[in-house]
């Protein structure tokens, strides 16, 4: 037979043809990233990432496997690639992805990062694992919105080509998640912490006791979770972690790179426990479990020992199975605790958590206090003092004020979800502000940085979660990431619109508010 070409001649072609192929021309700078880059050049080409790409690591870098493990990981379902991880001493001469620490990146901090892609190699660097971790999920953005399917997609799978340079304006950039008037369980606690690492945010505040509920083991204390986790809003059977349970949601925020901070919420907000334990009452007589909404109606007995030796023992457990530096005292709306009754015992807390090895963190309502310079106050409410108050003792403030950050408030008047009390809070009033001006006094040297919180008086699944934390949260995450003169509105919401895909991919029932302009 006459034929033009043998078959080894055609293998030898398409193997040409296949490494021949012209990268796409792809432009970074029309990229949506959220958060908003600290700095990106574009240089017109593409990635390609293929089921032959590999992986290298240089030797010896320990963690660096677990984030590519991770990002292997992510990316399977959607690629059907199972991208091979290689270690190299010669991680520039190879093609394909490289991820390593470089110790002369120390100006990039511990969460910033550098990305160089080409038409051959994608390159992720960092001074530290927390930032290759945030790296990560930018180039978990370049890549197209079906990455995030858990089926099997087409591709392909390029990345516009360029250099960015990243790092944050804020070290802490939060979301709190109140478990206690309703309960979440382990995995929905995971799957909001998988929602908030991938937009870049470090910690998860639990608030896990308040009138309605205690949801953390105390071994010294077990009647707390036995009769004090057994209810919840509404007169659900409420729930608990086990300490078991808890040391699992810190593990896998921590492969996140995301700390979570717990909260025991007191003087107030403690009918829970109250109601567990007669001898924390001032009268001696434990008052019924409640299922309500009003807050501001308990108190532990502030001039009792046993209540110290209480909080004693709880901080203590607490602190053994936190491995991040604060634990959260609350301290808010403690309407039913006379003030000099409420100022000594937050003083004598203070000292606790210290004697426990940690740093102390209060709603600013604590700066009645004499608070220690490390003490950390989160401002929340409308009456400004508190902040100025703390600010004046060299305390340092995490922004959450309610008119422009809590997630519990409804996006308006026929939201079915979310209270407002704060007003209504729709998603481009949620964006368009700044840490450092919307309290008049205080300044960014003041503020460590940005923290949602999300009541759940009103929210009973995770579906219900992310309606009102979904899109808000997004833009909390730029506000403490980013730091861009041209910082509007405008020009976010478009950026924001892109992101509609992404997050139907990624299964979230976000609140489609008709402010943004949503686009395929
Ligand atoms: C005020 S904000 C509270 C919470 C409520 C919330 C509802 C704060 C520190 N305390 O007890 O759940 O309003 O939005």
């Amino acid at each position: 037979m006459n034929r033009l070409f043998n078959l080894s001649q055609v293998l030898i072609l398409a193997v040409i043809l296949i490494s021949c192929k012209t990268p796409t021309p792809k432009d970074l700078s029309k990229e949506n990233l959220i958060p908003k880059p600290t700095s990106l050049i574009a240089t017109g080409s593409s990635f390609d990432w293929t089921a032959r790409t590999r992986i290298y690591l240089s030797a010896e870098q320990e963690g660096v496997q677990a984030i590519a493990e991770y990002l292997t990981d992510f990316i399977a379902p959607a690629t059907g690639f199972e991208t091979e991880i290689k270690t190299t001493n010669k991680l520039s001469s190879k093609r394909g992805i490289a991820l390593f620490l470089n110790k002369d990146l120390s100006a990039l901090g511990d969460e910033g990062y550098k990305l160089n892609i080409t038409d051959k190699r994608l390159v992720l660097e960092a001074y530290q694992l927390a930032g290759l971790f945030r790296g990560v999920q930018t180039i978990r953005q370049l890549l197209p919105s079906c990455i995030e399917s858990k089926d099997l997609q087409t591709g392909p799978w390029e990345l516009a080509s360029g250099t960015i340079e990243d790092t944050p304006n804020y070290e802490y950039r939060g979301a709190m998640l109140d478990v206690a008037r309703h309960f979440f369980d382990v995995a929905d606690v995971k799957r909001y912490i998988d929602l908030l690492a991938a937009y870049k945010m470090n910690i998860l505040h639990l608030h896990l006791t308040d009138d309605q509920g205690w949801r953390i083991e105390i071994k010294s204390w077990p009647n707390l979770t036995k009769h004090g986790g057994s209810t919840q809003v509404g007169g659900g059977e409420g729930g608990f972690y086990t300490q078991a349970d808890y040391s699992e949601i810190v593990r896998y925020a921590q492969e996140r790179f995301v700390t979570v901070i717990p909260e025991i919420d007191m003087p107030g907000h403690t009918n829970a426990a109250l109601a567990s334990y007669a001898e924390l009452n001032a009268n001696g007589k434990s008052p019924s479990l409640y299922t309500g909404t009003r807050v501001g109606f308990s108190t532990l007995a502030t001039d009792k020992e046993i209540t110290y030796k209480f909080v004693d023992d709880v901080v203590r457990e607490l602190a053994a199975i936190t491995p991040g530096e604060y634990i959260h005292i609350g301290g808010d709306e403690s309407d039913a605790t006379k003030k000099k009754d409420y100022i000594k015992f937050v003083d004598r807390v203070q000292e606790i958590v210290h004697a426990n090895g940690k740093k102390m963190i209060g709603w600013a309502d604590i700066s009645a206090a004499k608070l220690n310079e490390n003490t950390l106050a989160q401002f929340w409410h409308t009456r400004t003092k508190t902040a100025l108050n703390a600010v004046k003792q060299n305390a340092k403030i995490i922004m959450s004020p309610a008119t422009r950050a809590y997630n519990d408030m409804q996006y308006n008047s026929i939201c079915p979800l979310g209270l407002h009390w704060a007003g209504y809070l729709e998603v481009d009033k949620a964006y368009d502000w700044t840490l450092e001006t919307i309290v008049e006094g205080i300044s960014k040297e003041n503020i460590v940085g940005i923290e949602a919180p999300l009541w759940s008086e009103t929210v009973e699944t995770i579906d219900d979660i992310e309606y009102l934390v979904f899109p808000r949260l997004v833009g909390y995450a730029e506000l403490g990431w980013s730091n861009h003169a041209d910082k509007s509105w405008d020009e976010y919401k478009v950026r924001l619109g892109k992101h509609k895909t992404r997050f139907e991919q990624m299964g979230i029932n976000y609140y489609p508010s008709p402010l943004v302009p949503w686009e395929d």
